[in-house]
């Protein structure tokens, strides 16, 4: 319509149907302190240069360049000095954040005549730009240009999270997600402040990280083989337990390659890679592919999956384990957390530790113990599942993963090891749970029924394990498992908009979360998904605009 003469804007006077006024901003997750001054906004124009000052600005800058040039169609230059009128400033140094903050805190000013974000990081920094994305109109996130005002409300925001572990997990090991998937995950996400990513890589399905064949290899091991092998191989069971046939989960792996460009992508989103490397069960991948593994007369194991059909929502798991009494299983751990510890800049290493059920408790904490003993002196902080929590811990230097389960040994290993908590309980963080009935396949183990919106939302990290003071938990994790859910679209379905719960509850202040309010910001949200092409599940809880 605009080779008639008309603008959008005209359009909608004449559109009686249009949605009343956006709530409140609509920002997601909430800012700590928020103030709308009213008056003139700003309006970007096409000159406006986005200036950023300091050395550690140009990375937040060059990102905000990026996600405004296309729907904006305007050049965006980034410099460090300009009298240009209008501009966006970026600014990194220490005392620019919130006080005490200085991790991930931010400042963001909006007055006519300038934008300014202040943080005394560059992942603070990077958090002020997700705010200002939010605070423009939803048409900045479409690909291509559109001709609106781009506007930004008068605000002064002083924002920092509650924890520092805002993640998610994907389990790309049921079924792979190739590279440029992990990507639009990874984009889909970063906009909510998530600041981790958790790569199951390892299960009994498959084994998606290439290890290289080391120079001393006592044992003889064809590492390659894991990838060559179990890098092809997939779930046959959906969560219902019917066999799947032919229809396999998706197949792949990463080479070191791909494994350094997500973690150079997720960085430049603000996001650390915890690679997990699932021990001692869900190892049936690793048995398949290496012969050496399988001592005292086990064979090599057929192809995965066909050992018992899952029951009641939940996967087949819990029937693999390595060999404790084997000098072979140590001699290939070390290898490999050797090389994704080499791989991966992120401070943690996960070993899983869940589900061990055909593993003896003295056979668990005898490998167990080697194998946190062996992140440590790798320089790493171990992560594992909370059945993990009883084991000796390294002082000081392990992370406890609560999903299901005891919650007082992990306040033990709190009070006892010095561990810290990630929490990842399955009611409130558990996305193959299903949202409502509309969902086809999905659990509903978690919650005895649906694990809607609210109960994502609802719950409070700094009292779920007791005893221990919210300075020991780390934060919460979103975890995507992968028995039946395939590609990123369905990946989006099940997480979305979940996901964001999750992303409020580790970010914004137990006193200033509240569910109705929530899902009032969140309904603005669908749209700019929707632009964004995120496959978001339209929960009934929320108004849609
Ligand atoms: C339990 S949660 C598992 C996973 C499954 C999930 C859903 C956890 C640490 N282990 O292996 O994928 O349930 O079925």
């Amino acid at each position: 319509w605009a080779a008639y003469g008309y603008s959008i804007s005209e359009f909608e006077i004449w559109d009686s149907t249009a949605p009343p006024p956006a709530p409140s901003l609509g920002l997601l997750p909430k800012p700590v302190s928020l103030t709308e001054n009213g008056g003139t906004p700003y309006t970007l124009n096409p000159n406006t240069p986005v200036v950023a000052v300091g050395s550690q600005a140009t990375a937040p800058a060059t990102y905000l360049a990026g996600l405004l040039r296309p729907a904006t169609g305007y050049a965006l230059p980034v410099v460090t000095q300009s009298t240009a009128p209008a501009p966006i400033v970026v600014e990194v140094g220490a005392g620019k954040g919130p006080v005490g903050h200085a991790a991930e805190g931010y400042r963001l000013l909006v007055t006519t005549g300038t934008v300014r974000i202040s943080a005394d990081t560059a992942n603070g920094a990077l958090n002020g730009v997700q705010t200002l994305r939010q605070l423009l109109p939803q048409w900045v996130e479409s690909d291509t240009v559109v001709n609106t005002a781009w506007t930004v409300p008068a605000v002064t925001i002083s924002d920092y999270p509650r924890f520092a572990h805002r993640a998610m997990m994907l389990d790309v090991a049921r079924s792979f997600y190739p590279m440029n998937e992990v990507k639009a995950y990874i984009d889909s996400a970063a906009q909510y402040k998530i600041n981790r990513l958790h790569l199951h890589l390892t299960d009994d399905q498959g084994w998606r990280i290439a290890i290289d064949n080391p120079t001393s290899n006592p044992a003889g091991i064809d590492y390659g083989r894991l990838t060559s092998v179990s890098g092809r191989t997939a779930m046959t069971y959906n969560d219902s337990g019917q066999l799947m046939g032919t229809e396999l989960g998706v197949t792949g792996f990463y080479t070191r390659a791909d494994y350094a460009e997500i973690v150079r992508y997720a960085g430049l989103n603000g996001m650390t890679v915890i690679p997990e490397i699932d021990m001692p069960g869900h190892t049936n991948a690793a048995l398949h592919a290496i012969p050496q593994l399988n001592t005292a007369g086990a064979q090599p194991k057929p192809a995965p999956g066909q050992q018992t059909a899952p029951a009641n929502g939940t996967g087949n798991v819990g029937y693999s384990t390595l060999d404790s009494a084997s000098a072979t299983t140590y001699e290939f751990v070390t290898q490999v957390l050797t090389q994704i510890a080499a791989m991966t800049p992120g401070p943690y290493l996960h070993i899983g530790g869940d589900e061990a059920h055909v593993t003896s408790h003295a056979n668990y904490t005898a490998m167990v113990d080697a194998f946190t003993a062996t992140v440590a002196s790798l320089g790493k902080t171990v992560v594992g599942w909370n059945e993990y929590a009883g084991t000796a811990l390294p002082r000081d230097n392990a992370v406890v993963q609560f999903w299901n389960g005891d919650r007082t040994a992990v306040s033990n290993a709190v009070t006892g090891r010095g561990a810290r908590v990630v929490l990842s309980p399955a009611a409130h963080t558990y996305v193959p749970q299903k949202q409502d009935a509309r969902q086809p396949l999905g659990g509903s183990w978690a919650c005895g029924g649906p694990c809607g919106l609210d109960r994502h939302y609802n719950w409070d990290p700094g009292t779920f394990i007791p005893n221990i003071a919210e300075t020991s938990v780390l934060g919460v994790e979103s975890a995507l498992w992968g028995e039946f859910i395939r590609r990123v679209g369905q990946a989006q379905y099940y997480s979305f908009p979940r996901l964001i719960a999750t992303a409020e509850v580790g970010w914004t202040p137990q006193t200033q979360r509240d569910y109705a309010d929530f899902t009032t910001r969140l309904s603005v949200a669908g749209g700019r998904l929707t632009v964004e092409g995120v496959n978001f599940f339209p929960t009934a809880d929320v108004a849609w605009r």
